[in-house]
């Protein structure tokens, strides 16, 4: 796989070798300022893991990383972040379109039998009512949306043109331990931690629905098991919340109050209202999210506290500047 020091990729890894005795799981990561060794420091030396660092786009480091036969491709490598989409798109055209790209080229050329793409569900743009089904026409917003999607386009197209073995997954916001400390819960949780204000984009009422690292690493490993071929799968919390709720909660569980720590600044550009998703095909393939969103957020918020050694180191040096830029005068 790839991208498996980052948030979801590490939780798929680490859930990988407790439940599958028999996989080996192979992770090649350019370690970015969101791949983090720490975040697989508990299995590192596991011998059924194995360790490349390189990039997705350079095709002698995925062909190293696949000098053994593997029997699948699960590409959880990409630039993630919207906010620094709008920053800076270019890295998110090159591994989010150029990266995916290579790896389909190395699957061909290496006969694997299956590749996933984990996507998301902001390949569907703004959805103002209902919920997206994974047929729906695509209409993403952000450069990193844009970016996603014509990931899944070119996986897709690959199934059509050359009848490769694909699958994508699109989730929903996730949460929970190991998330770089740029996304909302991560931020915020940390922010009030340090006794700083949290920064609340707009009028708050944007729509996220939030879904458990762990499901949605079991949403992943249950689509590669048992997905079809050629099929798209949403995998959603069904735990929507406006923006301005989830700060009202993370405040309760760190003590802060709304009038002392909430920092009201300006919108982000182009910025999504809601996100909803369909996930009765995920669903028919056995997958559930387990994981109730009240007792998610609190151990969620446990683990940062009870993980300061984790996050600390994180948000001092290039994060501090990338933070400046981003919310400074704002
Ligand atoms: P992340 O930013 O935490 O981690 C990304 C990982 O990819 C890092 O380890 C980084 O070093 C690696 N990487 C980046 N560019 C690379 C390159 N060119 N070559 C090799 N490795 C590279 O991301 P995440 O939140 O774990 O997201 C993983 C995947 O899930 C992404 O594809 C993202 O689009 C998708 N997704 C994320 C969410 C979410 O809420 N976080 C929701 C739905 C889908
Ligand atoms: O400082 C902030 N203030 C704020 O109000 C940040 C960082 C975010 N927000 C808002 C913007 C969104 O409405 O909170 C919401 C969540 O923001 P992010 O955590 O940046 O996530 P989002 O933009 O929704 O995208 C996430 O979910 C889908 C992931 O970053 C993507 O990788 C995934 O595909």
């Amino acid at each position: 796989m790839t991208g498996g020091l980052g948030f979801i990729g590490s939780n798929f890894i680490r859930l990988v070798l407790a439940e599958r005795t028999d996989i080996r799981s192979i992770n090649l990561d350019a370690m970015t300022y969101a791949g983090n060794p720490a975040n697989l420091s508990d299995v590192e030396n596991d011998s059924r893991y194995r360790f490349f660092k390189g990039d997705i786009c350079d095709a002698r480091a995925v062909d190293d990383a696949l000098s053994e036969p593997v029997e699948a491709i699960v590409n959880f490598a990409a630039e993630s972040h919207v906010d620094r989409s709008i920053l800076d798109p270019e890295a998110f055209l090159r591994t989010d379109i150029l990266g995916t790209h290579v790896l389909l080229e190395a699957m061909r050329r290496k006969n694997v039998a299956r590749f996933l793409q984990v996507s998301t569900d902001e390949v569907y743009g703004h959805v103002p009512e209902g919920h997206s089904k994974e047929g729906d026409p695509l209409a993403p917003r952000s450069p990193y949306a844009a970016s996603k999607a014509g990931g899944d386009l070119q996986v897709l197209a690959y199934g059509a043109t050359y009848d490769a073995p694909v699958l994508i997954t699109r989730g929903s916001n996730t949460y929970g331990p190991y998330q770089y400390p740029e996304k909302l819960i991560p931020l915020f949780v940390t922010n009030l931690m340090e006794d700083k204000a949290v920064p609340l984009y707009g009028d708050g009422l944007q729509v996220r629905d939030w879904l458990h690292v762990e499901d949605h690493a079991r949403g992943i490993l249950t689509v590669l098991e048992r997905g079809n071929e050629m099929n798209v799968y949403n995998l959603g919390g069904g735990n929507p919340r406006t923006n301005l709720e989830l700060t009202e909660s993370l405040l309760a569980h760190c003590g802060r109050s709304f009038a002392t720590h909430v920092r009201h600044v300006t919108d982000r550009a182009g910025h999504d209202r809601r996100y909803a998703i369909d996930c009765a095909k995920a669903r028919a393939l056995g997958w559930e999210p387990r994981r109730d969103f009240t007792a998610g957020l609190r151990d969620t918020v446990g683990w940062y506290r009870e993980n300061e050694q984790w996050w600390r180191p994180l948000k001092s040096g290039a994060f501090a500047e990338y933070y400046k830029t981003q919310y400074a005068g704002r």
